[in-house]
Parts: structure tokens; sequence; C-alpha cells
């Protein structure tokens, strides 16, 4: 197939092809399949409707779907060419920040391979999220631009006008084909602003002038929003995407006969996290534009669309100042004001209204009141919802609530990222996995079969060299892969405590420097991007990057213990990681990580657990079972009992406890202050002992206590792979696939 596409565009047969003309015939060939699955039938779509959709490299995701993977790569291989190669050349589009993002994007393939009639909208950032690289270990924020003349975004002549107070713009439609496992092709709508300029921004930077809305509002995911000009420019992007969405969304119901009247026999809209929440005014306004009552067009609407939360972080949870709204968007106003009245007259408790006292509105208020159903995504988060966060809500509106656990696609983290495991358990157990998760349980049947058992090892090892190689091919670092490679990769923020896990690499410092040596060397792997404005989450990086060059130069502790701070982690490097890793990293402290849906990537990929009993950890340790996840630390209703009695005092552990003490003044000691910067370790070495909001000091003891244990353990080959193979058998419950069948038979019903 590929060597016709070649002589036609090329006129030259495949190995003559550079790997770049061969990425552009396997992309114009893909775009052309995925077109041949189109489908748009069915009265009702979903429309996923998000700021961001981390979709990743998509070109081997793609093959996969198409069913055409293993032929291209077969048919590469007898011309001397290499698929891996050949999808390094892709650029990565980096459309969302960490979890929410790239959840949407699983969402997306799961909608699709599913049969569902699903589509995504969104902002085609020309950006996205910036670039990091290391420098003097710090991270320093670079551009990372992805589109190209030839790739996947397909320019249509859609186009609808925006208008803000101020200023009425052009926005245009972009589309991605989203491909689904052996099944029909959806669409990622993308809206760009037709006077983009990319020119504005400083050269190779990521500054630009953030008052110059015409040119900048979709060159940037989530611009620096520490300022006035940052946030009102995430306003005004938030609502270019709304009105495009709603625009887009009332024309296609139209266009299939709905009158609008029924618009909720025709789309269901679900809002990820408050970020589109403007798409409920936006849609009342232009329904009673067309002349529709006030009182239908808000019953409409609620019909329509369902919220989903993510996070509990109070500083998380948008609440726009009414002046802004009034400068940016001030045709909402009217409407925003009618919806608080409404509020208002129901209710007299003042903490479910939508514009509070400080004149600042709630954003997942007006959602929880004007959609018809508001979700958490794990069972904890979900009881904590409906507890404590939301409860007030919840008194009013029990019916409205439901959980709806997270998952991830198994075609990207299972068949593309670790194609021999997958080819292994294949050979087990059939194919019927890769379609119905759950039959990965048929594993369980092995567990006692030690020629299975060192297989599995031997998958590991292979994957663990893999990486090593990598890192040592991009940044010149060398690891030994029959160290247990220990993995935290993640987004950077306090509440996720990549402190703790640097605390406890001081600890084994220490251990190591007295003479205590551990059975088998370990490499602490971290990988993590922070906000730019985000100044502690920064000196926690240059802290990891400090003890990375302090530990690994130190011919005494380093044979033993290595620390590795992954540069640019992104989704492609995720596939590269996560399948290589031992003993998974998730220590955020209880009650604050709504989900996680790295720790189910890791699972499946055979790495154990070890975390705290937060999140989706919750549930991974009841699918394993308590002798295959490592729980330590306090459990959220303790944290929340400290919150509320505000009794937790850093200080007190640091003073009282000699061994805290002394791991803490490490960051400060002579070795990391002449490896970094003084002003960044003093501020964050004070952070730790003076606040510690998210109680790091709290748990390093057990969390040192419990790793240790782990550590043990993994010397038990045998128990240890028995502990990878009960993971990988019970990660069918996180598939994607349940997830979105889930929402559709409870909110959308399509
Ligand atoms: C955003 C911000 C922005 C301002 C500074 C502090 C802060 C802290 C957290 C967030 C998170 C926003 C929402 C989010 O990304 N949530 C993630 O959603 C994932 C998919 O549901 C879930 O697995 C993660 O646990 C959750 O953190």
């Amino acid at each position: 197939m590929l060597s016709q596409i070649c002589q036609k565009i090329y006129q030259k047969p495949v190995k003559e092809c550079t790997n770049e003309e061969l990425y552009l015939a396997l992309l114009e060939m893909t775009k052309k399949l995925a077109k041949e699955k189109e489908e748009n039938k069915g009265k009702k779509k979903i429309y996923y409707i998000s700021a961001e959709f981390l979709i990743g490299k998509l070109l081997s995701n793609n093959l996969i779907n198409l069913g055409i993977f293993e032929e291209v790569k077969k048919e590469l291989e007898e011309n001397g060419k290499s698929i891996y190669e050949i999808e390094e050349i892709e650029p990565e589009p980096s459309l969302g920040n960490g979890g929410l993002g790239r959840l949407a994007a699983c969402f997306l393939d799961s909608m699709a391979s599913l049969g569902l009639n699903g589509d995504g909208i969104g902002l085609n950032y020309h950006m996205g999220l910036f670039k990091q690289v290391f420098e003097n270990n710090c991270q320093k924020e670079t551009a990372n631009p992805w589109i190209e003349n030839k790739g996947w975004l397909t320019k249509t002549d859609l186009t609808y006008d925006v208008s803000f107070g101020n200023l009425t713009v052009k926005s245009r439609l972009y589309n991605i084909d989203v491909t689904g496992y052996e099944n029909r092709t959806n669409k990622l709508h993308l809206f760009d602003i037709e006077s983009a300029d990319e020119s504005i921004i400083e050269k190779g930077g990521i500054t630009f002038d953030k008052t110059d809305i015409a040119k900048n509002l979709t060159l940037f995911l989530y611009p620096d929003d520490s300022d006035k000009a940052g946030n009102l420019l995430r306003i005004y992007q938030q609502y270019f995407m709304v009105s495009s969405g709603a625009q887009y969304i009332l024309d296609e119901c139209r266009k299939k006969g709905s009158d609008l009247h029924d618009l909720a026999d025709y789309a269901a809209i679900q809002i990820n996290d408050t970020h589109p929440s403007m798409v409920i005014p936006e849609l009342i306004r232009l329904l009673t534009k067309e002349g529709i009552k006030m009182d239908e067009a808000v019953e409409i609407v609620t019909d329509t669309c369902a919220y989903t939360n993510h996070t509990i972080l109070a500083e998380a949870l948008e609440k726009w100042p009414l002046s802004y709204l009034e400068q940016v968007v001030p045709q909402l106003i009217p409407i925003i004001k009618e919806l608080d009245k409404r509020v208002r007259k129901k209710f007299s408790d003042k903490s479910v209204y939508i514009i509070d006292e400080a004149d600042r509105v709630h954003m997942a208020h007006m959602d929880i009141h004007y959609g018809h159903s508001v979700n958490g995504v794990a069972y904890l988060h979900t009881e904590i919802l409906k507890d404590t966060e939301l409860n007030n809500f919840y008194k009013i509106y029990p019916e409205k609530f439901n959980n709806k656990t997270n998952g991830i696609t198994f075609r990207r983290w299972l068949l593309h990222c670790n194609e021999e495991l997958t080819a292994y358990i294949e050979e087990l157990i059939g194919s019927d996995f890769k379609k119905d998760a759950d039959c990965l349980e048929k594993l369980k049947s092995y567990t006692e079969d030690e020629a299975v058992l060192t297989k599995i090892l031997d998958i590991k090892k292979n994957k663990k060299t893999e990486l090593k190689n990598y890192l040592k091919a991009t940044q010149n670092i060398d690891i030994d892969e029959n160290s247990i490679y220990d993995i935290q990769v993640k987004r950077l923020h306090e509440y996720k405590r990549q402190q703790m896990n640097a605390l406890w690499v001081i600890h084994k410092y220490f251990e190591i420097k007295s003479g205590k040596l551990p059975k088998t060397p370990i490499t602490v792997i971290f990988g993590a991007k922070a906000a730019p404005a985000y100044v502690i989450a920064r000196d926690i990086i240059h802290l990891i990057l400090c003890l990375q060059q302090v530990i690994n130069q130190d011919s005494e502790v380093s044979p033993y213990l290595k620390v590795v701070m992954v540069e640019n982690y992104n989704v492609s490097k995720a596939a590269k990681i996560i399948p290589a890793c031992d003993i998974s990293e998730q220590i955020s402290l209880a009650s604050k990580e709504a989900s996680g849906t790295g720790n189910m990537k890791f699972m499946l990929n055979g790495a154990v657990t070890l975390g705290t009993r937060d999140g989706a950890n919750v549930e991974i340790g009841e699918l394993v079972g308590e002798e295959n996840i490592y729980f330590f630390g306090e459990s959220s209703e303790q944290v929340i009992r400290h919150y509320k009695k505000s009794d937790y005092s850093a200080k007190q552990y640091y003073v009282d406890d000699e061994e805290i003490k002394k791991m803490v003044d490490f960051i400060i000691s002579v070795p990391v202050m002449k490896a970094g910067d003084a002003e960044s370790l003093l501020r964050l070495h004070a952070e730790l002992i003076k606040k510690d909001w998210f109680m790091t000091l709290l748990d390093i003891k057990d969390y040192i206590r419990v790793k240790e244990i782990a550590l043990n353990d993994y010397e038990n080959r045998m128990e240890w792979a028995r502990k990878m193979l009960v993971n990988i058998s019970k990660a069918g419950f996180f598939s994607s696939d349940r997830t979105i069948a889930e929402y559709n038979r409870d909110i959308w019903k399509l």
C-alpha cells in the first residue's frame, strides 16, 4: 500500500525515500483511510468541550486504530526503514497541561472505538504548552510550535463571528480526525482566530503582548495568569471557544432537523472542568435571540449540559471577577445576573450563589445549578465532593451527583507503548482484551506459573534497557538497567509531593554514606513541568536537579543511587518511561488528587504502586488487594480533619524529629548550595518548615518505612512478578472504554 503511495507522490520506491518523505506519505495515507470510516449518523451527538486535548503524536496510534500498524511496520522493515524513527519526525501537539487534557484525548479515542457519535470541541493553540529545557539546574520555558504545512489539522471553510466587549473576531474551524479502534472516525474540532500572529512572540521564548487579543488569542495554552492581563486573556480564550462551539453545535443540530426546542434530543454537552462553563450563558443567549423564552431556554440548556469536576483544590476552582467578565463579555452579564437571581430566589444559603459578596462569579456553581449532572472522577473524589466541598449543592440536588472513575485508552497505553507485553498477553489469553479490557482478568490463572512470571520480568528488563538507552541518547545520563526504576512523572505541584520523594532521596543518600547499602541499586526518575509563575514548584524542580548533580557525581553513592530528572516530560516520553517502571510513585496528600491517570498507565504496564489512599489509588487497592500495592500515610479523613482544626505544624515535626531535621536541612547544605541557587533553596527550605501546606513532613516517616518494605520485596523476583501480573490482570477496570460507556449510560444516553 505504502509503496504505491510513494510511487505516486515521489516517483520512487520506499527504500529510496527519506524518513521525512515516508512520514508525509503515511500521514496522507492515514488521513485518507480515516476519512473512509467517517460517519455522522445518529440523531444525538455528544460534544466534549474542553480547553485541553493532550492528544500527543498521532501517527502510530492512528495506524493501530486503523488496523494497519503491523502491516506498515513490516513493509518499512522490508525496505530497511523503521516506523520508530519515522514517528520521531512528527511534532508533538501539547494541547494540554496534564491529566485533565490527556483524559479528554483518551475519551475521544474511546468514543470513536465504541462507535459513539461524539466530537471534541477546543482551541487550536499554536504553541501549546511550553517546551521545558534545563539550564543551570533550573527550568526554562521555550515556545513549542507544532503546526506544519502538512499535518493532521484540516482547515475548513466554516467561520463564525465572535464578539467581545471591544472587538469582534473571526473564528475558523480546523478538524483533526479521531480514529476509533477498528471502528468509526470522529472529529476533534479546534477553533482558531483568523488574525493570530506568531510574530508577536519574543524570539524563542514564551512572552508576548497579552493585551493584543486579535493577534494573541490562540497562540498559547493557558498563558501566564499571574497578572490581570493574563486572566483577561484566559476569559477571552474561554469565550472564544464556547461561542464558536455553541454556534457550531446549534448549526449542526438545526441541519439534522432540530427546532432548538428539542436541542437536548440532538446534543449532549459535557463541560470538562469549569474552563468551558460560559457555554451555559452563551447558549441561553443564542436561544433567546432565536425567540425562545428565558424560562424555556434555561430548561433546554440544563437538559443539554453536564459538568465534570476535576479538582477539589479551592485555588483551582475558577471564580472570575464580575468586572473582568463585564469588560470581556458584556453580553453575558445580564444572563449570568438573571441566573444568579433565580438561585437567590430559590435558596437562602449564600454558599450556593453564583455571584458572591465580593462580586466574583463562581463558574462551578453555574454548572451545578444549570447542568443536569455533576460528576467526580474517582470514587473517593466524588464522595469528598458530596460530603464536604460541594455538600451544600449535594443537599439541594442529590440526584445530579454521580461518579465516573477515570480511565485510559489501552490502545495508546498498552498496544502502542508496549508492543512486547501486548504480544505476550495475546499469546496467553488471545486478543479479546483489546476490545474488552475486562478479559485481562484471565491472566490471573498464570500467577503461579513460573515460566510466565519469568517472561514478564524479561519484558520489563527489555523496557528498562530501552529507557536506559533513550536517556543516554537524549540527556547523556547513564543508568543501570539492573537497578530498581522508581518513577514519579506528572505535573509538578506541591500536593503531588515530589518534594517528599526528594527528601527520601536525601534519606537514602545519608544511609549509603553511612555504609548501609541497598541490596539492589535504585534509580529515582522524575519528570515534571512547573507552571511558569508557580515559584515553589520551580524551586522543587531546582532541588531535584541539584540532587541529580550532587548524587550522580558522588562516586561513593552513585553506584547505589541515581537521580534522573527527565527533560520536557510529555506524552511521547511517557510512552517510553511508563513501560520501564518498577515502582509507581502516587504519593499525593490524601484527599487532594482527584483521580490520577498515570497510576492506571503504570499498573497496566506491570508496575507496582507505592501510594497514599488518594484518588483512584483507592480503587486500584481494592482491585489488586493490599498485598499487591504499597499504601502509606494518613487517610483523607485524617487530612481533612487537620485542615479543619488547623492543627498541623510542619515546624513541630522538624523540631521534634532529628531525622526529619537532617533531611530538610540537607536542602541548604554546602554540596547542594554549591550545585544550585541559594535564594531558591532557602525559599524551599523555609516553605517546608514554616508552611508545608500539603503536609510533606506528616507522612515522610511512614513513606520511608513503606518504601523500604517495597524495595525489600523487590528482591524476591518471583513474588514481585506475581504482584506485577496481578496488577496487569486487574487493570481492565481502568479502560476509558468502561468510563465512556458509563458516561453514555448515565449522562449522555446516546
Ligand atoms: C489546576 C491548578 C491551576 C492553578 C494552580 C493550582 C492548580 C491545581 C490543580 C489544577 C488542576 C486542574 C484540573 C486538573 O487537571 N485535574 C486533574 O484531572 C485529572 C483528570 O480527571 C485527574 O486525574 C487529576 O487527579 C486531576 O488533578
